[in-house]
């Protein structure tokens, strides 16, 4: 009988931990840099705006270096997902481009590719 409730408390266990160990590889966080063609601070916000998604725990955009590091979860999000949500508020990342329709409608100090070096100050 103390054989059978050792036993079950054996299963019990490793099921607990096997379930752990699941959840911990379905939230693992992975953190890429990408560039990202902007130029201010605008720039900036907006970057980092079009990343407040599901599945991104933190991105940071850089105006002077142009590198974008962002932390995500991987089984949430793709980095293709990534690079779409950025090139859909107008922004070139380095396997992306933005449609001229969407990069035309940002601010003229925006416009990275007539004026890539304005406000990088
Ligand atoms: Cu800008």
């Amino acid at each position: 009988m103390n054989n059978i409730k050792n036993h079950i408390i054996l299963v019990f266990l490793s099921f607990c931990f096997v379930s752990v160990q699941a959840q911990t590889q379905t939230n693992k966080v992975v953190t890429d840099t990408l560039t990202v063609l902007g130029n201010c601070g605008m720039c900036k916000s907006r970057i980092e705006a079009a990343l407040d998604a599901k599945g991104i725990k933190a991105a940071e955009w850089d105006i002077q270096t142009k590198l974008l590091v962002v932390s995500y979860v991987p089984s949430k999000i793709s980095l293709e997902q990534i690079n779409q949500l950025i090139i859909s508020v107008g922004h070139d990342t380095n396997s992306k481009k933005a449609e001229d329709g969407v990069y035309s409608t940002l601010p003229g100090c925006c416009r990275f590719r007539e004026n890539p070096n304005t406000h990088t100050d």
